[in-house]
């Protein structure tokens, strides 16, 4: 099945990944050529990683595709994450766009990243202030 829309126009997802890539780095509100050519870098990254999933090549992550993605990433989903993942990003025929994959995965990552590198112990719990809460939250 192709999927005809996507929850996120280009312009949006461009803004998504800009946002991103600024909070990555010092905050500045301003990307240099290194940046800007590392933006690029992920934008491919997360483009093979879309078609590398997308394994019957409808253009679109079907909620399996979606499940193998994000065990890849280190994380199983659960019934309720996959039912908020697919009420935020998949459009009414039940699909995926690759602008709503990126925004989608881009958001996993950060947060998983944030989360691993507090889980210093591997036990799968974190402690996390409020104001560390609303940062994160912020800045994706
Ligand atoms: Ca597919």
């Amino acid at each position: 099945m192709m999927c005809s829309q996507s929850s996120v126009d280009e312009y949006g997802m461009f803004c998504r990944f800009l946002h991103f890539m600024l909070s990555q780095k010092d905050r500045s509100d301003q990307l240099n050529y290194e940046e800007f050519m590392k933006l690029l870098a992920t934008i491919e990254m997360w483009k093979n990683e879309f078609m590398k999933y997308d394994a019957d090549q409808s253009q679109s992550i079907d909620i399996y595709e979606l499940d193998q993605v994000v065990k890849s990433i280190g994380y199983d989903l659960g019934g309720q994450f996959l039912s908020l993942l697919i009420s935020r990003y998949y459009t009414p025929n039940h699909c995926m766009a690759f602008d709503d994959f990126v925004c989608c995965m881009t958001k996993l990552t950060v947060i998983l990243r944030f989360f691993k590198s507090r889980d210093i112990t591997n036990q799968g719990q974190i402690a996390v202030t409020l104001d560390e809460l609303l940062t994160l939250h912020l800045c994706n």
